[in-house]
């Protein structure tokens, strides 16, 4: 079936709508950032950078590290832009742009979030880099797309609505297993909660009052129990993980997501050199990389 000119949006030199990127131009392995000035502070490490492309907060870098071609590319702020980035990421590789038909033969991606994250539990450090097994999502994204959760998955999301009282379900997607070994085998496993804010979605009061009183709290003691599986406590607050690891799964990429611990909401402290934190997540994620297939 033929995929019309409104539905996926192609510019006059036949690049993906707001990415501005051609096929050639990306790896299959990517790694993606929020903060668009982060692009250079990975690609600085390349041996050779082939590929430079920006349009709006969608900054592109692709070249090689130790002999692996590796994409980067920033997200800017926010599941609605997660949306465009995997859906154009996914067009690139699973879409002939020409044709405009979905390929037969699919290509599964590597995406890898390498972000910042504030912590709601005490015992995790400032300056710890934290790999999210399972995410949680309080935006709406999903309320637009068929994701599937496990029974497991759904247990968790069910029990997060009845304990926050919200009016809608939040959803809940495990990360990629390949990629958690692979990069980050030694780094804080954790339950990450994607908000649709900064403030008060994630329990910061400035001028405003807070609609989920003590949400930060709330969050902090929430606790699933199950039989023959861990006890399931959330860990950390930012804004894009959930709805990488739900669009990953449904089209079939591997994703996992990479947390600088930057804040710390428990005891109200920020990292006094997030630069260098950052700075060393994004070697060792690279230098890691660089040893997978
Ligand atoms: C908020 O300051 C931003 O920082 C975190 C949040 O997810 C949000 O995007 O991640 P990045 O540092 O990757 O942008
Ligand atoms: N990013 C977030 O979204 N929240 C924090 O507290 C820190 C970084």
């Amino acid at each position: 079936m033929r995929i019309p000119e409104s539905e996926l949006i192609l510019n006059q030199d036949g690049s993906v709508y707001h990415l501005n990127l051609l096929p050639e131009h990306i790896s299959d392995t990517i790694i993606t950032v929020g903060d668009p000035n982060r692009v250079a502070l990975v690609s600085q490490y390349f041996d050779l950078i082939e590929v430079q492309v920006q349009r709006r907060e969608f900054i592109t870098h692709t070249g090689y590290y130790k002999g692996k071609r590796i994409t980067v590319v920033s997200t800017g702020i926010g599941t609605g832009n997660i949306d465009i980035v995997l859906n154009e990421l996914d067009a690139l590789v699973n879409i002939d742009l020409v044709n405009r038909t979905v390929n037969e033969e699919k290509i599964h991606l590597h995406i890898i979030r390498i972000g910042t994250s504030g912590t709601i539990q005490e015992n995790i450090p400032l300056g710890s880099h934290l790999v999210t097994e399972y995410a949680i999502g309080l935006d709406s994204l999903m309320q637009f797309y068929p994701l599937v959760q496990t029974g497991y998955e759904t247990t968790i999301s069910e029990a997060l609505q009845e304990n926050l009282k919200l009016g809608y379900q939040p959803y809940c997607v495990r990360g990629s297993d390949i990629l958690r070994e692979q990069l980050g085998y030694d780094m804080v496993p954790g339950h990450t909660v994607t908000c649709p804010g900064f403030y008060a979605p994630q329990g910061r009061e400035l001028r405003l009052g807070l609609k989920i009183e003590n949400l930060m709290q709330q969050l902090q003691k929430f606790r699933v129990e199950e039989e023959n599986i861990p006890g399931f406590m959330l860990t950390n607050f930012e804004m894009e993980t959930a709805a990488l690891y739900a669009l990953g799964r449904m089209l079939e990429h591997e994703v996992i997501s990479l947390n600088a611990i930057v804040a710390n909401r428990f005891t109200y402290q920020f990292h006094p050199t997030t630069d260098q934190v950052i700075d060393d997540l994004i070697r060792k994620t690279l230098d890691r990389l660089a040893l997978t297939s």
